[in-house]
């Protein structure tokens, strides 16, 4: 449809536009402005309120609204590199060059033929897998993934959906693992290499690869491309005042819901790594209870848009600002410049897989029984990101992670803090408002009360 774009008008102000220009529809003048804006390190600032109207006529007239509003449209340094359009981006542009030619010829019924023609993004809602995300479950009977499968489980098969995931039981009584610093994980002589365990050989890296991979796309709640074309779905200014006026623990209450849901996929994740499985049920559930909102943060950032600083959140994009009814801004803050940081990495999707499941499968865990098998498996996972890294010449990265390891622990310590925080600020609704799933993790409180499981 390449030569029939032009008959939209530039996303930006209007005007005729040229063609696509660093991902958004626009005229030559927008992508000259875009492209400029990119160059200098020229910051913008508004003189008015930040919502000043960019139509042709206007669109001089202040240069942070401009840019503003290109960004908000997913223009994109590189946008270029996200390669070709995906069949739903490629169905609603048709959808809507045929939406103008209707216009032109008569206007007035447009909107009503492009409803009939392209309900692709909107109407199927946001995300949702289009098809069972785990096609090769090994736990049926359950809507979500959980920790045990493989009939060692009972509780699993009558449990309800989405409470249900990881059976601690033997983790009670037992105080809360704190998190130990992240040291020096890559350059460590390993207790398995030091005892005379032989390094795995190429096709057993290949291997170890390929499962983790496998793994990690079987279990992603929503594929990057997915994401991808979503990013132009922002929050109203309207819909985020809503978000902010909402109480405390309402907010607290639905960002619990969704990490929740994040973490049931990590744990499914965890399961299908091969290795994982074969540790004592003691070490899973450590390596769990310490790693699963690590590995959901890292993954975070494939739902992230560096460009205008937004996170997926409920539908669409959403600055830090919406989030601001949890009052905690500054954790809040630390996840959005966690996401920038880790896409400025620009890991591939091999690289993220191995990368989290490094974080996840870490043998320096406090309460590990069998420390040594973790520390084997964690050895080949890291020989095999190394391995990736190099073939992709990817070298200065792989510096850079011990580093996001830190990070990752400091907000994941941030969190436990803040819960604990809010759970002592709001000493009634605290019990009741969380999922199982959540309380268990991140609470001390649970090891006390009766195990919901049983
Ligand atoms: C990335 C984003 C999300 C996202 C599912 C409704 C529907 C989410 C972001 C939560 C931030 C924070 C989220 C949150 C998930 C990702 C949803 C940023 C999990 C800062 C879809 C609700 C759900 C459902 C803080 C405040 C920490 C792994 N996972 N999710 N975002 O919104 O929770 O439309 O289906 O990557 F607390």
């Amino acid at each position: 449809p390449a030569a029939q774009i032009e008959i939209i008008p530039c996303k930006i102000c209007g005007d005729k536009s040229s063609g696509i220009h660093y991902g958004v529809i626009t005229c030559e003048g927008c992508k000259g402005f875009f492209r400029r804006s990119q160059q200098n390190s020229i910051t913008y600032t508004c003189s008015r309120q930040q919502n000043c109207p960019i139509d042709r006529a206007s669109r001089n007239r202040c240069q942070h609204c401009r840019l503003h509003k290109c960004l908000e449209l997913g223009m994109s340094r590189d946008a270029v590199k996200f390669g070709r359009m995906s069949k739903k981006q490629r169905d609603s542009l048709h959808a809507e060059v045929q939406k103008h030619r209707m216009q032109q010829q008569q206007p007035g019924k447009a909107e009503a033929a492009v409803q009939a023609y392209a309900p692709a993004a909107s109407a199927q809602g946001p995300a949702k897998p289009a098809q069972d995300p785990f096609p090769t479950r090994h736990s049926p009977g359950t809507g979500k993934p959980g920790l045990g499968g493989q009939g060692c489980c009972p509780a699993e098969a009558g449990s309800s959906p989405g409470q249900q995931g990881l059976q601690l039981s033997d983790m009670k009584h037992r105080p809360l693992a704190p998190n130990p610093g992240a040291g020096d994980f890559i350059l460590r002589p390993s207790f398995a290499r030091l005892h005379g365990s032989a390094p795995p050989s190429g096709t057993q890296l290949d291997h170890v690869i390929q499962n983790i991979v496998k793994s990690h796309r079987e279990t992603c709640q929503f594929l990057p491309e997915q994401l991808q074309t979503l990013r132009w779905k922002i929050f109203s200014q309207t819909e985020v005042e809503a978000y902010q006026r909402k109480s405390t623990e309402e907010m607290w209450q639905k960002c619990a819901h969704s990490i929740t849901d994040a973490i049931q996929y990590v744990v499914e994740f965890a399961k299908r790594i091969e290795g994982f499985m074969e540790l004592c049920q003691n070490d899973q559930i450590v390596l769990l209870k310490a790693g699963s909102l690590e590995v959901v943060l890292l993954r975070m950032c494939q739902a992230f848009n560096p460009g205008n600083n937004t996170v997926f959140f409920e539908g669409k994009y959403a600055g830090p600002e919406l989030f601001h009814a949890l009052g905690c801004e500054d954790l809040t803050s630390s996840v959005f410049e966690f996401s920038h940081g880790m896409c400025s990495l620009r890991l591939s999707e091999p690289e993220l897989a191995l990368f989290s499941a490094m974080v996840l499968i870490s043998s320096d865990r406090m309460w590990l029984q069998e420390r040594y098998k973790v520390e084997k498996l964690q050895t080949d996972i890291q020989l095999a990101l190394k391995h990736v890294l190099q073939r992709n010449r990817h070298d200065t990265v792989l510096a850079k992670l011990p580093l996001k390891v830190m990070s990752l622990r400091s907000l994941c310590g941030r969190h436990a803090e803040k819960l604990r925080i809010f759970c002592l600020t709001h000493p009634l609704v605290a019990h009741s408002i969380f999922p199982p799933l959540y309380k268990e993790l991140f609470t001390l409180e649970s090891e006390h009360s009766a195990p919901f499981d049983l």
